[in-house]
């Protein structure tokens, strides 16, 4: 039963270069976790539930977990000494870090603290999200917008932690894929998941069909590919969407499976956002042998403009997700349109 500690710091001797320093924080990051996941089980004793009766950037109602959440990666993050500024979905500005301890920081992280957290009070899993850049501006500087504005294909570690049925950190430093379940009893996480791959094929598609009339046509007509009665090629789909892009896309991974989120007549850009959102979970799974896109580029070559922008995301098991893209070439003239291309 090896621990996640033991797992990050074995990986580390595989690089010979490596300081330590992503290994610490990674470790400041679980941390933070742990203390996200005490709060989330006793949610309802602990006064966490509901609306903080604030906004965030997006606009939409913060949750007093966003707020705690937010709170103790920030506070890890700071304290931890690797890190010299945050991207977070809960802050409009980017968050540097002006002391020279974390001004020597090597990284930078941009983070979702809790996604979906308005499932909380009815007891949905939810998750965090977190990637991991090197600072492109000189270490001992102050870090800029500029260090996150990166594209994912530059990610050095990313990683999400389910707070599920049981509480499952996965990650990669683009090496493949492993999944930690953690033990409260011992307050430790263990090596749960080796080597995760995601089915080529699955059989599940994940949308919001509630959207269906505002869908680029091509969306509209995979959907309805998903639904022809075939049992050669095990359709019609099983259709799955839990709200909670963690779970829907962890569900995927291990089964197989497409979530798709796309742009629409009222969003051409959809809702998820690329920094803290797509581009991790793009990183992860591709890392896993999926595939993640806007429905025509992948997410990991998008170069971001700002760092709460939103992209479309169709993500998940390979073939799947290529058969969704086939029928947005086909109807693109649609999509472009949306997209004010
Ligand atoms: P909708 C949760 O609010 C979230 O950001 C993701 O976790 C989830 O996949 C998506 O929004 C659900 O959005 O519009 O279907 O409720």
């Amino acid at each position: 039963m090896k621990t996640l500690v033991e797992f990050i710091n074995d990986k580390q001797i595989e690089y010979p270069g490596a300081t330590g320093d992503l290994t610490r924080l990674l470790n400041d990051i679980t941390i933070a976790a742990k203390i996200v996941n005490r709060e989330i089980r006793i949610a309802g004793l602990a006064d966490i539930n509901g609306r903080h009766g604030s906004t965030n950037i997006q606009g939409e109602d913060q949750q007093k977990m966003d707020v705690f959440a937010n709170d103790h990666f920030i506070n890890a993050l700071k304290h931890g000494g690797q890190c010299a500024a945050i991207a977070s979905e809960e802050n409009e500005d980017l968050i540097i870090f002006g002391n020279a301890y974390s001004q020597q920081g090597k990284y930078v992280v941009a983070m979702d603290p809790v996604d979906g957290s308005s499932n909380i009070e009815v007891n949905v899993p939810i998750g965090t999200i977190f990637s991991i850049y090197k600072r492109v501006t000189p270490e001992g500087s102050s870090a800029s917008v500029e260090d996150l504005l990166q594209k994912g294909r530059n990610i050095v570690a990313a990683g999400y932690v389910i707070y599920g049925s049981s509480t499952i950190l996965v990650y990669t430093t683009g090496n493949g894929v492993n999944g930690f379940t953690y033990d409260p009893s011992v307050g430790l996480f263990f090596l749960s998941h080796p080597d995760m791959r995601i089915p080529e094929e699955g059989t599940i598609y994940s949308i919001n069909e509630a959207n269906y009339i505002y869908f680029p046509e091509g969306v509209k007509r995979y959907i309805k590919y998903c639904q022809v009665d075939d049992k050669a090629t095990h359709r019609p789909y099983n259709t799955r969407y839990i709200g909670s892009l963690v779970s829907d896309v962890h569900r995927n991974l291990v089964r197989g499976g497409i979530f798709i989120y796309p742009g629409n007549a009222k969003n051409p850009t959809g809702k998820l956002r690329l920094l803290y959102e797509c581009a991790p979970m793009a990183f992860i799974i591709e890392q896993a042998g999926g595939k993640a896109s806007n429905g025509f580029h992948q997410i990991l070559d998008i170069e971001p403009y700002g760092i709460h922008q939103r992209v479309p995301l169709f993500i998940g098991s390979k073939k799947m997700v290529e058969k969704a893209e086939e029928f947005m070439f086909e109807f693109s003239r649609d999509f472009s349109r949306l997209q004010g291309a």
